[in-house]
Formats: C-alpha cells, structure tokens, sequence
C-alpha cells in the first residue's frame, strides 16, 4: 500500500490530523489497534481550550460542539471551607472554554473523516515504523493475523503513551523526562446535574476532589485516591460520601447523586520525549508527552501539536517547504513545556501529597493569596483558557 501521511492512533490526534490533510487534499492512513467501538466508548478529557475549539472548526467537526457545548467564563477553586472564582473573561480579555468530552469530540471527527471516504484501519496495531530517516518511510502493522505495510512520505506517531512510533526511535536518539505522581483520580460519570453551573476543583486535608460535567444532565466527578486502590473497592455511595466530605459544606449538601454510567481510576504522570522529529516520523499527542488531568491539558496539548504538524505537512505538499517541518518539534515542544509546568503546579497546589500538616498549610496559603491578588488570578486563567500558538506561517 502507498499514501502520503501514514498515521498510527485514532485518538483525537491521528484523527483531527488526518481530518486538516484532507480537507487540503492530502491523503493518509490511519492505523488504529482497537476497534472502532472500543475508541468511541473511552471516557477522558473534557475542558476545550479556544485554540482547540476554532481548529475543530477549521476541521469542519464543530456542529455539534457550538450547539451542545457549554460556553464557560470562569471556574472555581475551594478551598479551606471557601470558594474563589476565577474569571478567566475578565483576566485574559474575554476568553473562555469550551465543555465538550473527549468521546464526543472523537466521534465528531471520526463522523466526518469516513463520511469523506478517509481510510480508518481499525483492529490494525502498526508494529513498527522503519526507514523513518529516507523519504519513503513504512509503516509495518498486523491485519487479520497478517503483517502489512504502508510506504509513505511521512509518518506520523499519534499512538499514545503506550504507543509503538517513539519506541521505533533508537534510545540514544530520544531524551525522555518524566514525574510520577504518588497518587491517582478516581473518576465517576453519571445522568446527574452538575453540582454548579461551572467546575470546581477542591483542596482538602482528605484529598483532591474535582467538580465537571458533560452537560446540563450529566456530571463528571473525581476524587484522588492512592496508587494502589480499585475501583472494584468503591460503591457508588462510597464515592459520592467521600466526594461531599471533600467539599465546602454549602456545596456538598447541593451534590445530586446518581448511579455511575462509568467509573474508572488514571494515573497521574508528567512526560515528554524530546524531540518530536525524527526524519519523516513526527509524534503528536499524548505519544510525545503526557500531562496530569488537573490543568486540562492533555486534550489541548494534542491539538496545538496537530495545528503545528498539519501546517507544516500543508506547506510541504502546497509549496514544496520543508521550514516548518524543521521548526515543529521546537514550536510544539516549548508550548508542550509550559503547559507541562502549569499542570505540574496546578497539581501540586491541589493535591494530598503527605501527612504533614504542614503541607496543607502552605497549600492553603498559597490559594489564600491567590483568592487576593488580581495578578495571581491572571496568571492563573491565562494558563487555564490556553497560552496562545506561535505564528507558524
Ligand atoms: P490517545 O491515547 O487518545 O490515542 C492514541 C490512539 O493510538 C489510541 O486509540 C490507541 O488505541 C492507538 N494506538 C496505540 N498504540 C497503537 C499501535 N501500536 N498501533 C495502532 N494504534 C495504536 N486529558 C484531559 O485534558 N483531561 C482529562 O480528564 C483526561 N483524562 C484522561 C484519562 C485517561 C485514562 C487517559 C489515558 C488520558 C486522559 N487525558 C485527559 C488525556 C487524554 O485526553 C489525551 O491527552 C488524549 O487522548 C490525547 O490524544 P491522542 O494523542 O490522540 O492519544
Ligand atoms: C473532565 O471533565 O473530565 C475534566 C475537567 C477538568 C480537568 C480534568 C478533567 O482538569
């Protein structure tokens, strides 16, 4: 087989990626490991930056999202038995985010790719990237019990954490950088309504608690919980006691409980592989770094990855350029980083880590400051709203 971009992973990455090309004429393959239900049933992300929200109207995937996606100005942080809202509209000039999952998002864009004859090999896991550093890359994958090939003119690596396009680099070409953290979010979904009208993320002596949604009928919970623990180990009435101890009084009483549509536990980790080129194997998304939840970066961080990528892809296949390919591992990587380092913060702000008291202490301190100073709170909404792109032209 033969086509332009051979690209691994249908996850938001791979699929808003190949879903741009198109729309320049440009043609790709996808090659996804799991079935076509299996993506569509994850539940993740859930807080659109703006960048991410105007590159999925570029995409032509944003229908659904302007209709049924929730326009919110601020969020809130709890703390200490009080609550602070941040007004991100009023600190950044009148951004804001977008509320819309993850699995809708994916959905959307897998609606449009194949509704546009784009190729999607599902149940087809790439077993390896090879001659990345020619102009005529393969990409090796397994289809019905059989090994096959793609030659390409680029590669690109959408495929995740676990992924298989970064392990296809020799060891002594990659710098990997990662921070695990000591615990984990426990999260619930459920037909409830949200709690508040906008989120709440909660410090507590107890641990962190996280107040979403989905829409106005349906809420997003999650509460931290120890590496070891199993959701096999929580009753839905287990979750919702320990979700209201973790918050103020006045919230907690307001909580609707629900049975779970989905309960699952994630870990939390900081990673990034630098670079994110390898010749003509480009990685994209959670494939090239990984953020804890708590900034709401890791969804975002994919699609400004994919804005730099497909550009660059563009002005080659447009222009015959080969500038923008060169610079994308360096633009991509230096948003990657401070949204690496906000979330590594935000985390650290919000988050049991010890049982010092003295750890609480300064936690509280620290929002206590933030909750008075209009510098802090800007500082704080540029971050969550999403630090511009780079010109990259
Ligand atoms: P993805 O992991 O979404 O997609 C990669 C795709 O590649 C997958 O479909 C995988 O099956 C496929 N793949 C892997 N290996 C392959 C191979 N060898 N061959 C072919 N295909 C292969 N972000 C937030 O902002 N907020 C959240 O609350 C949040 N919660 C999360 C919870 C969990 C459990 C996880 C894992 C992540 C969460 N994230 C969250 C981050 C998440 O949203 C990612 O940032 C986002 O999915 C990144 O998209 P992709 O880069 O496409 O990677
Ligand atoms: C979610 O709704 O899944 C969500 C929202 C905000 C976060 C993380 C997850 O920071």
């Amino acid at each position: 087989m033969r086509t332009q971009v051979g690209i691994i992973g249908a996850g938001p990455s791979g699929l808003l990626l190949a879903r741009l090309l198109h729309l320049q004429g440009i043609e790709s393959i996808i090659v996804e490991r799991q079935s076509k239900a299996h993506v569509l049933g994850r539940i993740r992300a859930g807080v659109l930056e703006t960048g991410t929200v105007e590159l999925l109207r570029e995409a032509q995937v944003a229908h659904r999202m302007d209709r049924d996606g929730l326009i919110h100005d601020g969020f809130n942080l709890a703390f200490d038995g009080r609550r602070q809202r941040i007004d991100m509209a009023h600190r950044t000039g009148g951004k804001h985010v977008m509320i819309y999952g993850q699995t809708k998002v994916t959905e959307d864009l897998v609606e449009a790719h194949l509704g546009a004859g784009g190729q999607i090999f599902y149940d087809a896991p790439a077993v390896g990237v090879e001659e990345y550093s020619t102009d005529r890359p393969r990409l090796i994958f397994d289809k019905n019990g059989r090994h096959q090939e793609i030659v390409c003119d680029f590669v690109a690596g959408c495929d995740g954490y676990h992924g298989v396009a970064r392990q296809s680099v020799p060891g002594n070409q990659i710098t990997l950088f990662e921070k695990i953290y000591p615990f984990g979010w426990l999260g619930i979904l459920s037909d409830v309504p949200p709690v508040q009208d906008e989120l709440i993320y909660a410090n507590h002596e107890r641990g962190f608690a996280l107040c979403s949604m989905r829409s106005p009928t349906r809420s997003r919970y999650y509460i931290q919980c120890d590496l070891e623990d199993r959701v096999e180990k929580w009753s839905d009435d287990a979750f919702w006691d320990e979700l209201r101890r973790r918050l103020p009084a006045d919230v907690a009483e307001q909580v609707t409980t629900g049975p779970r549509l989905e309960m699952s536990i994630a870990p939390l980790r900081s990673f990034v592989a630098e670079p994110m080129r390898f010749g003509r194997l480009f990685l994209a998304g959670d494939a090239a770094h990984i953020v804890p939840p708590t900034g709401a970066k890791g969804l975002n961080l994919a699609a400004s990855d994919i804005y730099y990528l497909s550009r660059a892809l563009i002005a080659f296949y447009k222009e015959k350029r080969v500038d923008l390919l060169d610079r994308y591992s360096a633009a991509a990587l230096r948003r990657v980083w401070k949204a690496i380092r906000f979330s590594w913060w935000f985390t650290g702000l919000m988050h049991k880590y010890d049982d010092d008291p003295i750890s609480h202490r300064l936690q509280v301190a620290e929002l206590g400051y933030i909750a008075g100073s209009a510098a802090a709170q800007t500082a704080m909404a540029e971050n969550y709203v999403g630090l511009p792109y780079e010109d990259f032209t």
